[in-house]
């Protein structure tokens, strides 16, 4: 934990670090770590009992910038770390946060199966099309003709669509959200806490270094015309045929999240290691 808080109002200043983020000057991410911090004051849980695990990507630095505690892990690890925190201290509010590369290309599997499993997680992810941290190779969300020095003429390969497929795989609540809009991305991400099981935003959080013209996303977004539906399939017919600009809850199921421990852990991890000597 970077700081403790012992003020009894929970405003957002209580959940931020006394560390200054080091992102590009415009970069999203700086509006998403507010969201963040709203979000975590309007749900009034104090910072210690909040748990926030990222990866590696500039996104995955938000942990440091709060004043929760935090484990800023293995690149593309994050959601398997968290998933076995809150499994075993499910008295914590457990936050994930990172890129779309961290999450969609070598978490990609982690991601499937923590969608499948439905643990009481909140996963955010900065998505930017991009890879930021190692200066700008296309990640599983770059559009195919993005032509760039690295894939000139475009990768051809077409884009992986993060919505669909955590809707397809059983998260529970399924919104996207954009960083220039940060009141509306605190109240997603406080519904995302509130939500049981596991609950994904895609945040649209644009990389101002490696893909400048993403500063026109703030003319592309637009709400969500229609309300939170608990209909997978109308979901779904939802996420596939918008355009990819719809900013909103998209879909809150009401599946059984995954059972945790609850105090029933038989063990303490020295008695696992024992079992386990050769
Ligand atoms: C196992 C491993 N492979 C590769 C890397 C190099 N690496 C660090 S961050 C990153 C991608 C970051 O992109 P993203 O997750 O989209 O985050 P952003 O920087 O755009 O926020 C990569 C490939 C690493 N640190 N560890
Ligand atoms: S490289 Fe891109 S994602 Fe990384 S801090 Fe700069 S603007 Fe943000």
């Amino acid at each position: 934990m970077n700081d403790i808080v012992t003020t009894a109002a929970l405003t957002p200043a209580s959940f931020k670090s006394a560390y200054k983020p080091i992102w590009c000057p415009g970069c999203g991410d700086y509006s998403v770590l507010s969201s963040i911090t709203k979000a975590l004051a309007k749900g009034a849980v104090p910072p210690e009992q909040v748990a926030i695990v990222s990866g590696i990507g500039c996104s995955s630095r938000i942990p440091a910038y709060t004043s929760c505690y935090g484990f800023h892990g293995v690149h593309g690890r994050a959601l398997a770390a968290a998933t076995g925190l809150k499994v075993a201290r499910p008295d914590l509010t457990v936050l994930v946060t990172g890129g779309d590369g961290d999450g969609y290309s070598i978490g990609g599997n982690h991601f499937l199966h923590a969608c499948r499993r439905n643990v009481d997680l909140t996963y955010i992810v900065m998505d930017n099309h991009v890879y930021g941290m190692t200066k700008g190779q296309a990640s599983p969300t770059t559009e195919p003709d993005w032509d760039n020095k690295l894939s000139p003429g475009g990768t051809g390969i077409r884009a992986f669509h993060p919505l669909v497929i955590a809707l397809a795989s059983g998260a529970n609540f399924v919104a996207r959200a954009f960083a220039g809009d940060p009141n509306g991305t605190a109240d997603i991400i406080a519904q995302g806490i509130r939500h049981p099981g596991f609950s994904f935003i895609e945040i649209l959080s644009p990389c101002i270094t490696f893909r400048p013209e993403q500063r026109e996303w703030k003319q592309a977004v637009h709400p969500a015309p229609v309300a939170p539906t608990d209909d997978a399939a109308r979901a779904a017919r939802r996420i596939m045929t918008d355009d990819g600009f719809n900013v909103g809850v998209l879909y809150a199921g009401d599946r059984t999240p995954y059972p945790t421990l609850h105090g029933k852990a038989k063990g303490t991890p020295a008695d696992l290691e024992a079992e386990f000597l050769l």
